[in-house]
């Protein structure tokens, strides 16, 4: 793909998913077909969720003196939270804070619903929308000021052990998530000055995007008990002392879905894995002036077949060339494609049309075609896994030396280097570079490489890229 912009910022229009002439900078629409799709994600994603959360709704607005109390947190966020000061003409006492993330609104809460052990512990998350007043250039689903769908957990825990685990957990969870939308990513546990407001550390999730910068697309942080000291959330334990809680939150947004038409995207259009596709396979009747009936009744026999075994499956009959129906179902991406006319009716054959190979499969009308059709979408949803995972191995290469970090990078790499894990070290390899560095991949390598930069002896492999 020549230029990934352009191509993304057209995929988002000429598929119907956001419109973005929505006249407020950062604030989209989601379009119908587009809307779809995120209901199709998200119920994957409560579906993982619900096996260990509860899903709560906490209020938008958050006041003032809540937003101020963690320092860290609120010099993270202070350049970038909308307030609401009136309403109506009257002046509000406090002004309150549209939340850029939940933390504040939910941990006083959580003081009060923690009293004992037993209380603990605490797992929700909810779905909402989060409000950042972005400075960096806004981009549909990438960086946008009104964040629609973000996914935020919060834990509450009685040890350490118990939080540190939880983020395992959480890694683990969000892991599942993406290999289901296929889409391939980078673990890394980011560097001190990049973790989130009021962490002790975050792990993060980043995808490379076809122009070889990442996006990141999800992270995990363990919150120690530096809110749980700001806001007070103790408990008896068994022992009969009062203790701070230790907690965790982890995250994903709208990025989610960018990622995966990114993924999978190509010169036709969307490609989008059958889990999160609306319809999963588009049926062509091929109608002639003769034998139309009865290539109808044989592809709404076999809309209903597929349809019994929750196979999600659209006709369309509208009175126009097959090729532009095939045409535009590349575009939105449906997975697969039957295709049925008069002639292959005769013969008792049809066709099956991959989106991702572009493959057409010769299929007997005596076969089990619900078990072939699902039988493909598995085989689809696997190759387009294991392509996605396959381009972001090219993408990568590992450097003994730093020189030219700055000229990789502008190819399209995501550069791999053994790094001592200093905070100064790091800093200055950003500031000599001008490449960030995402994070530390692997920890506590045994090897006799030293820094590039300070020479001092190495134990993690570290990644620097180009960041959306
Ligand atoms: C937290 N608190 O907030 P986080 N546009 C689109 N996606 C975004 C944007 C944006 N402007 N900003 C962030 N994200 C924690 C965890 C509750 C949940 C996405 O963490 O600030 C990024 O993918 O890291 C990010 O990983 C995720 O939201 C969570 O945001």
């Amino acid at each position: 793909m020549e230029n990934f912009s352009g191509w993304f910022h057209d995929i988002l229009e000429n598929a119907d998913i956001t419109d973005s002439r929505y006249p407020i900078k950062g604030m989209s629409v989601w379009r119908p077909y587009g809307f779809q799709i995120r209901r199709a994600t998200l119920n994957i994603f409560r579906d993982l969720m619900d096996k260990e959360h509860d899903e709560t709704l906490f209020p938008l607005l958050i006041p003032e003196a809540e937003l101020a109390k963690e320092g860290i947190h609120v010099k993270g966020f202070e350049d970038e939270v909308y307030w609401v000061t009136h309403g109506g003409q009257t002046e509000l006492n406090e002004k309150l804070a549209i939340r850029p993330t939940s933390e504040t609104a939910m941990y006083p809460m959580f003081a009060l619903w923690v009293r004992s052990h037993i209380d603990l512990p605490i797992k929700q998350y909810q779905v909402v929308n989060t409000f950042r007043y972005e400075t960096k250039h806004t981009r549909p689903l990438i960086r946008v000021r009104e964040i629609t769908t973000f996914a935020e957990a919060h834990t509450v825990h009685s040890s350490t052990e118990e939080a540190a685990e939880q983020v395992e957990t959480g890694i683990e969870l969000y892991k599942k998530f993406f290999d289901g939308l296929g889409i391939a990513y980078l673990i890394s546990k980011r560097p001190v000055w990049d973790k989130f407001p009021g962490a002790e550390y975050t792990m993060a999730f980043d995808t490379i995007m076809p122009d070889g910068k990442t996006l990141q697309i999800g992270t995990v942080h363990n919150l120690g008990q530096t809110f749980a000291h700001t806001f007070e959330i103790t408990f008896e334990n068994k022992e009969g002392n009062h203790e701070y809680a230790y907690q965790t939150c982890y995250g994903i947004s709208d990025r989610v879905i960018a990622a995966a038409i990114a993924a999978h995207g190509d010169e036709k259009g969307l490609q989008l894995p059958p889990e999160i596709s609306p319809k999963q396979i588009t049926i062509i009747p091929i109608i002639f002036k003769d034998g139309g009936e009865e290539v109808m009744t044989k592809c709404n026999e076999i809309k209903d077949a597929l349809e019994s075994k929750g196979i999600r499956v659209q006709m369309d009959t509208r009175d126009i060339r097959p090729g532009k129906k095939f045409f535009d179902w590349e575009l939105k991406g449906t997975p697969l494609r039957f295709e049925l006319g008069p002639r292959d009716l005769n013969n008792n054959v049809a066709i099956i049309g991959r989106r991702d190979t572009g493959e057409k499969i010769e299929v007997s009308l005596d076969d089990n075609i619900t078990q072939k059709v699902s039988d493909l979408l598995a085989e689809v949803e696997e190759s387009m896994k294991a392509n996605s995972w396959a381009k972001q191995e090219e993408k990568i290469v590992t450097l003994d030396s730093l020189d030219n970090v700055s000229d990789i990078v502008d190819e399209g790499k995501v550069v791999k280097f053994y790094w001592c894990g200093d905070e100064e070290c790091g800093k200055a390899i950003e500031e000599e570079t001008g490449v960030d560095i995402l994070g530390i991949n692997e920890e506590d390598i045994e090897t006799d490489k030293v820094c590039p930069h300070c020479g001092k002896p190495v134990k993690h492999l570290a990644l620097m890229a180009k960041t959306y």
